[in-house]
């Protein structure tokens, strides 16, 4: 899905750099007669290497930058000099990108971890100098063999945000509204449906020092799989997500009916991915600080059988226990924050 800013699947074409050709030399030395072969090695070719930052947030950089070249190398030289080696070319990527193959969208590589590594085209190795021909019986080798040639290689790469827990919701349920009342992202928030183009993840921080990542999307409608509204390409960033969030606009403010919205919700999902729909969930019945919301509820969880957390994201009733519930949901992801060192009183 691509916007302004934000791009999730690129081309990328990747060209390593050959190796350097082994040299054929003599050491040429006055009162050194017949020196002998001295011709180095090449220098190997630089390698394209994709490596996973946790501050690329997107693969902009590769759609406006689909070729990326890594240098040749030098050849050997006399002395025995080994050639200069091609420099690499690395290629950052955020952290969740899949590598696929280009023709049959095969994965090849998920990158996760910031810092992981991926060499995308592998640079050439150098060819061997004639001094490796030394020998008694050959002691005037012109024998030298050529850097051999870098790969080319091209991808398909896909980026999947990593977070705990995926928002899912009907344009306007109030989804970015949550996730700025629970997190220190801050997602724009107004009236109108498909404010959210991109996704956005947030961090929610507990009391115990531990932290969940959220993800909120943008709204999903009936008929997303068809390509309705931003259709589905975004459910893909909730893929990795271990549990999800509902967020039903539980006063119907669009005109539809909060029950119906949870049964097409959950429909979508199976269409994009079953598995999605087999994550455990909470469900959230937002806006309980408007009437018709107050009116909705009890119907609502006769429909659906369900027992959602009510919260107002505009007042922020509610948000404690629903804090209370993600943290529970989240008890096997939850990571401790990053080592903390008190300061000492100064006397
Ligand atoms: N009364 C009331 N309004 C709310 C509540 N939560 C959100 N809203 C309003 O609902 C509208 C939509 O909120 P957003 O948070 O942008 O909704 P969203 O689900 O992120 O919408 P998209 O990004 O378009 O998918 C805004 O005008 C919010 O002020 C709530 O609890 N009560
Ligand atoms: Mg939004």
């Amino acid at each position: 899905m691509k916007s302004r800013s934000f791009i999730d699947t690129v081309i990328l074409h990747t060209y390593a750099g050959n190796g350097g050709n082994g040299s054929a030399s003599f050491r040429r030395e006055k009162f050194v007669p017949r020196g002998g072969p001295d011709g180095g090695d090449g220098g190997h070719g630089g390698s394209v290497i994709l490596r996973a930052d946790k501050d690329v947030t997107s693969l902009i950089h590769i759609f406006f930058s689909p070729h990326q070249r890594a240098e040749h190398a030098g050849p050997g030289l006399g002395k025995q000099q080994h050639g200069r080696n091609g420099k690499d070319c690395i290629v950052k990527v955020p952290c969740g990108t899949e590598v696929r193959d280009i023709e049959t969208k095969e994965l090849l590589v998920d990158i996760v971890e910031h810092g992981s590594e991926f060499v995308a085209a592998s640079g050439g190795k150098g060819g061997l100098g004639n001094v490796h021909w030394k020998s008694s019986t050959n002691q005037a080798p012109q024998e030298h063999t050529e850097g051999k040639r870098g790969e080319n290689a091209d991808f398909r790469l896909i980026l999947k945000l990593i977070a705990d827990i995926g928002l899912v919701g009907f344009p306007n349920a109030g989804k970015s509204s949550l996730l700025r009342k629970l997190s220190d992202a801050h997602p724009k928030v107004a009236s109108y449906p498909f404010t959210t183009l991109n996704p956005i993840v947030g961090t929610m921080k507990f009391e115990d020092f531990t932290s969940l990542t959220v993800a909120d999307i943008p709204g999903l409608i009936k008929g997303a799989h068809e390509g309705v509204g931003l259709g589905h390409a975004f459910l893909r960033h909730i893929e990795r997500a271990f549990a999800l969030t509902f967020v039903i606009d539980m006063a119907g403010v669009d005109g539809r009916d909060p029950w119906v919205d949870f049964a097409n919700l959950r429909e979508e999902l199976t269409l994009h991915d079953q598995s999605l729909a087999e994550r455990p969930f909470i469900v959230v019945a937002n806006k309980m600080d408007l009437e018709a919301a107050r009116e909705n509820i009890s119907r609502f969880k006769e429909e659906t059988g369900t027992q959602p957390l009510e919260i107002s994201a505009e007042t922020g009733e509610g948000l404690p226990p629903l804090r209370r519930a993600i943290y529970d949901l989240g008890t096997p992801l939850r990571k401790p924050a990053a080592p903390w060192t008190p300061e000492l009183p100064s006397r």
